[in-house]
C-alpha cells in the first residue's frame, strides 16, 4: 500500500503532511523498497538507511534551488522515490527506466551521476563557488557521503579545499559503519569515537530542558552548558579531524529520528562555513535480516519474501560460477604456493570474491577502502622491494589511479599484477561501472603486458602468466559466467596468439571475454558456407604481429572484436601494426563498443544491441563476405 507515497509527485508535496504521516511515509518509501527490489538486483541496504535522511533534506532545502549530491550515488533510491519517480520506480535498473544511480537526464533533481564514490564534496564546492560568483549566493550546496566514500582521498582534498575557501558548505556524513564490507581504516576509530560522544549530546538535551525550566536561569544555564560541552568535546576529540580542516562539526544525530533530523538540518541551514553533519544511520533500516547482514544486502540477488511483512527474507540461491571466482580461486593457490604473493582490493573484498584470501592471508590481504589510486603507488612500493602484487579492482575503478599507474608502476618498470575485474558492459548499473575503457588505457603505456582471457581455461594459467612477469602486466574479465571452448590446452606465451580455427573467408580475432561468442559465430557462419577462422588473441600488448599480420596480408575479412572501446582498442592495436608493416587494412573491421557512453540494460541486450552477440558478429562477417562473392562471380 502506497497510500501517501503514490501522492507525493514532487517533494513539495511533502510539506502537507503531518509528523504521524511523515513516519508512514517512510514506512511505505521501505515497503517499495522491499517491494521492486526483492524482484530486482539492485542496492538495497543503503537505501533502506537513508529514508528519514531523503525525507528530512527534502523538507528543509528546495533542491529547485539548492543543489544536492548523494555520494556514493547508490543511496539515491528514496530520493528518486519523492522526486516524481515513484510511479517508474519499477522500471529500476531496466532498459529504458530508471537508473540506479543519480541520473540528471530523469530529473533535474539529479546533478551528478556519481556512480564511483568520492567527488560529491569537491562538486558541491564547485557548484557553491560558481553560483556564488554568479551572484545566486542564496542556493544552499550539499554533500550526502557515506563513511565508505570519505575515505576516498578526494573527499580530503575537497575539504581542505572547502576549510581554506570558508563557503557556505554542508557536508553530511552518512555514518552506517559500514562500506560495501564493514569499513576499514583508522578514520573508522575517529567515527566510532565520535560515536560514543553522542551520550553526552543526549544528556545536555535533558539538562538544557530541565535547566530552561527554572525562571531567570535558562539563558545562563545554556551558556554553561555550551561551555561544558565545547570542554566535553575537546576532551573526546569529537569531530576534531573535521574541525581541524576548518569544518564546524555537528553531531552525531540518529538518522532514522526524523523530527530530530529535521531539527538539526533547519538549525544548521542558517550558519555560514563549511560544516559537517555526522548522521548516524544503520545500514537496511527496518529490514532485520538486511540489518543482520548488510554485506549480503548491499547488493542481494532477487530474494523471497517469506513469513510476516518485511521480516524474513530468504536470498534466492543459484548461478553459475563467474570469471570473478576463477581468478579469486588461482589468487588463493598462487598465495598458497608463493608466500611473496599480496593482494589489495579498494572495498570490492566481495564483489572481488576475496573472502577466503582474507581469511586465509589476513597479512597478505589489503583492503585499501575506497581509495584505488593508493591501491596501485601502494602495490608499486611492495614491488620495488621484492614482493609480487596483484591490484584486483574493477575496471572502471581503476580509472581513478591512471597516474599512478602511469608513474609509480609503468615508469618505474615495476611487476605489479592488475586483474580486472568486470572489464566490458557490465549490465544495469549502466554507464558509471561498465568498464569500457581499460585495453585503451593501458596499452598507451611502454613496458605494460595488456592481456585477457579467451575463457575459462586461460584464467589460472594467465593470472600465473602475469605474476612471472618482470614488468607490469594486466588481464581484464567480464562480469559473466564462465564459458569454454573446447580445446586442447596451449600455454601462454608472452605476445602470441591461439589460433583457434583457420578458414578461406576471413578470420575472427577476439581479445578476451567474446571468444566463445566468436566460436559460436564461426560454426553458424559455416552452416551458411562461409568460413572463416577463430583466433584467441591473449595479449593486446605485445601483439602477435606474426600471425595477425599474416591474417590481414592473407585473408579477406579480419574481424577484430572486443568488450572495450573501439577508440584506441584492440582493433587499433591491429590497425598501428598493419600501417607500421605497410599493409592495405581495408580488410579489417573492427567490433566493439562504439565512441558514445552506453545506458544500462543487461548484458546480452547491450550486447545484442551493439552486434557483439553471435548474430552481431554473423551479420558482421556477411555483409562483408557475401559483396566480395557476389563481385568475384560477377
Ligand atoms: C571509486 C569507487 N570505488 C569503488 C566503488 C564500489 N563501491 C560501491 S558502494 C561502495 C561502498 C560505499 O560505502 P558508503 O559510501 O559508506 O555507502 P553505504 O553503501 O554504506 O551506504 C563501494 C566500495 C565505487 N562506487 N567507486
Amino acid at each position: 500500500m502506497s497510500e501517501l507515497l503514490s501522492r507525493i509527485e514532487s517533494p513539495a508535496d511533502l510539506h502537507a503532511l503531518t509528523d504521524g504521516q511523515l513516519k508512514q511515509l517512510a514506512q511505505e518509501m521501505r515497503d517499495e523498497l522491499v517491494r521492486v527490489l526483492s524482484i530486482r538486483p539492485a542496492h538495497f541496504a543503503s537505501n533502506l538507511g537513508v529514508v528519514e535522511l531523503a525525507i528530512a533534506l527534502h523538507l528543509t532545502f528546495d533542491f529547485r534551488r539548492d543543489r544536492l549530491i548523494w555520494d556514493t550515488g547508490h543511496q539515491i533510491y528514496p530520493h528518486k522515490l519523492i522526486t516524481g519517480r515513484f510511479k517508474s520506480f519499477d522500471t529500476m535498473r531496466t532498459r529504458g527506466g530508471l537508473m540506479g544511480y543519480p541520473n540528471p537526464n530523469e530529473s533535474n533533481f539529479d546533478l551528478f551521476m556519481t556512480g564511483h564514490a568520492g567527488c560529491s564534496v569537491s562538486c558541491a564546492l564547485g557548484l557553491k563557488v560558481a553560483d556564488d560568483l554568479r551572484g545566486e549566493a542564496d542556493r544552499r550546496s550539499i554533500a550526502v557521503v557515506g563513511d565508505g566514500a570519505l575515505v576516498s582521498g578526494i573527499v580530503f582534498e575537497a575539504m581542505n579545499n572547502a576549510g581554506w575557501l570558508k563557503k557556505d558548505l554542508l557536508v553530511i556524513l552518512n555514518d552506517n559503519k559500514m562500506s560495501i564490507c564493514p569499513r576499514v581504516g583508522a578514520l573508522a576509530t575517529h567515527l566510532d569515537q565520535c560515536r560514543m560522544s553522542s551520550l553526552y549530546t543526549g544528556s545536555k538535551k535533558v539538562l538544557i530542558d530541565v535547566l530552561q525550566k527554572v525562571p531567570l536561569v535558562g539563558p545562563w544555564a545554556q551558556d554553561r552548558l555550551e561551555h561544558f560541552r565545547d570542554s566535553l568535546k575537546a576532551l573526546l576529540k569529537d569531530g576534531m579531524l573535521f574541525e581541524e580542516l576548518g569544518f564546524r562539526y555537528y553531531g552525531p544525530v540518529n538518522g532514522h529520528d526524523l523530527p530530530a533530523l529535521r531539527r538539526v538540518l533547519q538549525d544548521v541551514r542558517p550558519i555560514g562555513g563549511p560544516i559537517l553533519l555526522h548522521v548516524l544511520t544503520e545500514k537496511g533500516h527496518g529490514v532485520p535480516e538486511a540489518c543482520k547482514d548488510p554485506v549480503k544486502y548491499h547488493t542481494p540477488p532477487v530474494f523471497e519474501k517469506v513469513g510476516p511483512e518485511r521480516a524474513i527474507l530468504s536470498l534466492r540461491k543459484g548461478g553459475s560460477k563467474a570469471y570473478t571466482d576463477a581468478v579469486s580461486a588461482t589468487i588463493t593457490q598462487v598465495m598458497e604456493e608463493d608466500p611473496t604473493v599480496t593482494v589489495m582490493t579498494a572495498g570490492m573484498c566481495q564483489g572481488n570474491k576475496l573472502e577466503d584470501v582474507r581469511e586465509k592471508f589476513p597479512d597478505r590481504f589489503f583492503d585499501v577502502g575506497i581509495s584505488e589510486s593508493h591501491a596501485v603507488a601502494f602495490a608499486a612500493g611492495q614491488a620495488k622491494s621484492g614482493i609480487r602484487p596483484i591490484v584486483d579492482v574493477y575496471s572502471t575503478f581503476l580509472q581513478r589511479s591512471f597516474d599512478q599507474i602511469f608513474q609509480e608502476v609503468a615508469l618505474q618498470n615495476l611487476p605489479v599484477t592488475f586483474t580486472l575485474d568486470r572489464a566490458g558492459l557490465t549490465g544495469p548499473d549502466g554507464p558509471t561501472h561498465h568498464g569500457c575503457f581499460d585495453i585503451a588505457y593501458l596499452r598507451l603505456f611502454p613496458n605494460f603486458v595488456v592481456m585477457a582471457p579467451g575463457d575459462e581455461s586461460d584464467v589460472a594459467p594467465m593470472v600465473r602468466f602475469a605474476l612471472r612477469q618482470n614488468a607490469p602486466a594486466s588481464l581484464r574479465y567480464p562480469k559473466a559466467s564462465l564459458e569454454r571452448v573446447e580445446r586442447p590446452p596451449t600455454p601462454i606465451e608472452l605476445g602470441k596468439a591461439e589460433v583457434l580455427s583457420s578458414g578461406d573467408d576471413g578470420v575472427l580475432i577476439a581479445f578476451g571475454s567474446l571468444l566463445p561468442t566468436c566460436w559460436k559465430a564461426a560454426l553458424k557462419l559455416r552452416e551458411d558456407g562461409i568460413h572463416v577462422g577463430v583466433i584467441n588473441a591473449r595479449f593486446c600488448k605485445p601483439l602477435d604481429r606474426d600471425t595477425i599480420l599474416e591474417a590481414v596480408a592473407e585473408l579477406p575479412v579480419v574481424a577484430t572484436v572486443e568488450e572495450g572501446t573501439l577508440e584506441g582498442g584492440f582493433g587499433s592495436a591491429v590497425l598501428e601494426a598493419a600501417n607500421a608493416a605497410g599493409l592495405d587494412a581495408r580488410n579489417v573491421v573492427r567490433l566493439g563498443i562504439p565512441d558514445r557512453f552506453i545506458e544500462h540494460a543487461e548484458r546480452a541486450e547491450l550486447l545484442a544491441d551493439l552486434g557483439l552477440d553471435v548474430a552481431g558478429i554473423c551479420e558482421a562477417v556477411r555483409s562483408r563476405v557475401a559483396p566480395r562473392r557476389e563481385s568475384l562471380t560477377a
